[in-house]
């Protein structure tokens, strides 16, 4: 194939070099790890409703919309790696198909464009503010979120064929990531205000945990260019790294992140006196 034009980085690595035997199991191993766990974790979310009393049952709710949105896209995204490459047996490593769909990683950016602003919301039914108005919370994480996705999206198109769009959209991005760090920071200051020390140390965590794991997103955008541009990660590690790295963000912001929630609100629905 000649002209990848748009196309993101793993097909001119496939269209190249190709990939071993190795990194190509390695990528269809960690994406089906991803969907796994999304099924795995709807699980959870629905076994554990009753552990909170009824008000915070929404977060539980809202985890549940999350794995399902992200189950169904992420093995979208896993069938999309295998339809795209194809084992060539006369090299032995996977090649690009010429007749097939190349790959993108625009499927995870629609799933966030569905998870972001629940991931962001779902805090917002366990924390009670004490200063801030929950309307003007609500529509500033859901205007930075989506926005922040959608640049993003317009930007990953634009990793190889041109350097500095991919560079302005995903600066656009940013602008509106800092601002949804801002303002969760603000929540979480606020939310831990008058619940039990126990709960407290669980928004603690939360907190870190929101830092690293959102922080991993815009470092697998940049992950073929993070050790120079067409340098060090332009291969087949920088293909292995990236899928590794949004699985992990995946995992915890969506999963673990899910579950801390439902312990400060067992926390808290035990205080306020309800009992299962
Ligand atoms: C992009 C583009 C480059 C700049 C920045 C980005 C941030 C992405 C984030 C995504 C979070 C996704 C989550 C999904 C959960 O389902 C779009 C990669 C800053 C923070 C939490």
């Amino acid at each position: 194939m000649d002209k990848l034009v748009n196309a993101n980085f793993e097909n001119f690595i496939g269209n190249s070099e190709g990939f071993s035997e190795m990194a190509y199991q390695m990528v269809s191993h960690t994406l089906t790890l991803g969907y796994a766990v999304m099924l795995a974790g709807l699980l959870y979310f629905v076994l554990t409703l009753k552990t909170v009393s009824p008000k915070y049952r929404i977060s539980n709710v809202l985890s549940g919309v999350v794995m399902v949105s992200a189950f169904l896209l992420l093995y979208a995204q896993a069938g999309n790696w295998t339809n795209s490459f194809q084992y060539d047996e006369t090299i032995g490593r996977y090649m690009l198909q010429s007749d097939g769909d190349l790959f993108n990683n625009g499927y995870r950016y629609l799933n966030w464009l569905i998870d972001v602003p629940m991931l962001l919301f779902q805090i917002l039914f366990v924390v009670s503010l004490t200063k801030s108005n929950f309307k003007s919370i609500r529509n500033q994480f859901w205007f930075s979120g989506a926005l922040m996705i959608i640049t993003g999206y317009i930007g990953q198109f634009y990793e190889v064929s041109n350097l500095p769009k991919f560079f302005i959209w995903g600066g656009i991005s940013t602008v509106f990531f800092i601002h949804i760090l801002w303002v969760m920071r603000k929540v979480i200051q606020e939310g831990k205000e008058g619940i039990p020390q126990e709960a407290k140390k669980v928004m603690n965590q939360i907190w870190l945990l929101f830092l690293v794991s959102w922080f991993l997103y815009p470092g697998a955008y940049l992950m073929p260019h993070l050790l120079g541009i067409e340098g060090g990660l332009f291969n087949e590690s920088g293909v292995v790294g990236r899928q590794m790295t949004y699985t992990v963000a995946d995992i915890s912001s969506k999963v673990i992140y899910g579950v801390l929630l439902g312990r400060v609100a067992q926390i808290v629905s035990k205080k306020e006196g309800y009992s299962y």
